[in-house]
């Protein structure tokens, strides 16, 4: 609890450039959560570099994703946005949470064995210790709950089983967290592949949209979303690509996707599409000039990175002192 409220972390990678899936899924509740949460919401660099990058893309993608989180409504006086890195906490208490983690809990981790079959090349340790460097994140400000999409529910359950054995040996350390997983949205699909989910990481482009695609692109890349030929508007799990495109438009407009189907009853797809596309169009153009706005006021956003890790490092020295001190480590003398 900070000042009577329940803590909220999250966090997302600066991979790769943003998808509708990374917006409708995570972005988008974000928002709505940070009224009810005190939140943190972090740019997870450190968690970028088990696969290699390239410095100054990295740096600026980072700088992007923070400005992103702004744009999309998130009140950095509230809620707490800063870079991972900033907080040196983590990788202290990601190192003493190593020694209470076994290897084979790591390596049952889908995502390891995912990542490592894509990057054969380099499987390094990192890489394998993913999943505690993110239970470290939630961990150091003792959260409540934690909004991600359902790809990442393992790793949530490592990081209660982390908290859960710490607190039995040491007592009453850790609070154990939730996870939060939106209601609409919490899959978006590729529009080329409807069985794939939406990913940034794809190398068809055509079946992501970007949350920085201009109009033409977001038209263009929706009339061309692969549907079928019942040509017949319904939601159903047989109509695969259009149930997604359904739940875009529901997700964008609000709307359940019962009351978008009845919105298109006896519609043809061209007419739908075209209504998907002006609906993403309606989301991501206000996002998009917004993020153009920010990323002009280099010293706003200096300050936001300034005074966010500030704060950060303020709730997460207090946790990681009274673990180190648990875990038997000398006092420090001031
Ligand atoms: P990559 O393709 O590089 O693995 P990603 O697009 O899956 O990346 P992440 O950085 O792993 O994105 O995820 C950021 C957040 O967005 C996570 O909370 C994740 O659950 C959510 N998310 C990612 N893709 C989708 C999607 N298609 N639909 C809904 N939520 C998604
Ligand atoms: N592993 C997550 C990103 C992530 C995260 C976190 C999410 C790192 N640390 C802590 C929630 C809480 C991903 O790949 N989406």
């Amino acid at each position: 609890m900070i000042d009577g409220k329940k803590v909220l972390f999250s966090g997302m990678q600066a991979t790769g450039n943003l998808t509708l899936g990374n917006y409708l899924g995570a972005l988008k509740n974000w928002v709505t959560l940070s009224d009810e949460y005190e939140c943190f919401y972090s740019v997870v660099d450190m968690h970028s570099i088990t696969v290699r990058q390239d410095p100054a893309t990295l740096r600026k993608r980072a700088r992007n994703l923070l400005t992103l989180y702004i744009a999309a409504g998130l009140d950095p006086k509230k809620n707490c946005i800063y870079y991972q890195s900033h907080v040196s906490g983590h990788a202290e208490l990601a190192w003493i949470l190593n020694c209470f983690t076994y290897m084979g809990e790591l390596n049952r981790m889908t995502q390891f064995k995912d990542k490592s079959a894509k990057h054969a090349d380099n499987i390094n340790a990192g890489l394998f210790t993913y999943p505690v460097l993110m239970a470290a994140d939630i961990l150091l400000y003792q959260a409540d709950v934690v909004p991600v999409g359902v790809d990442q529910m393992q790793h949530l359950e490592l990081t209660r089983n982390l908290a859960e054995r710490f607190n039995n040996i040491y007592g009453d350390v850790f609070t154990v967290p939730e996870a939060y997983i939106g209601k609409v949205g919490a899959k978006i699909m590729s529009l080329q592949d409807p069985s794939k989910k939406m990913s940034k990481s794809d190398e068809n482009p055509n079946g992501s949209i970007y949350l920085m695609d201009d109009p033409d692109t977001i038209m263009r890349k929706c009339k061309r979303a692969v549907t079928d030929s019942e040509a017949c508007i319904r939601y159903t799990d047989q109509q695969p690509g259009l149930k997604n495109l359904i739940d875009i438009y529901s997700a964008c407009t609000g709307n359940t996707p019962d009351q978008t189907v009845a919105e298109f009853d006896g519609k043809g797809y061209g007419e739908f599409k075209l209504a998907v596309g002006e609906a993403v169009v309606g989301v991501l153009k206000p996002l998009q000039d917004e993020f153009e706005r920010l990323s002009k006021d280099k010293a706003y956003i200096d300050a936001v990175i300034k005074e966010n890790a500030e704060k950060a490092n303020y709730y997460a020295t207090k946790t990681l002192r009274k673990v180190q001190r648990k875990a038997g480590f000398p006092d420090r003398i001031r």
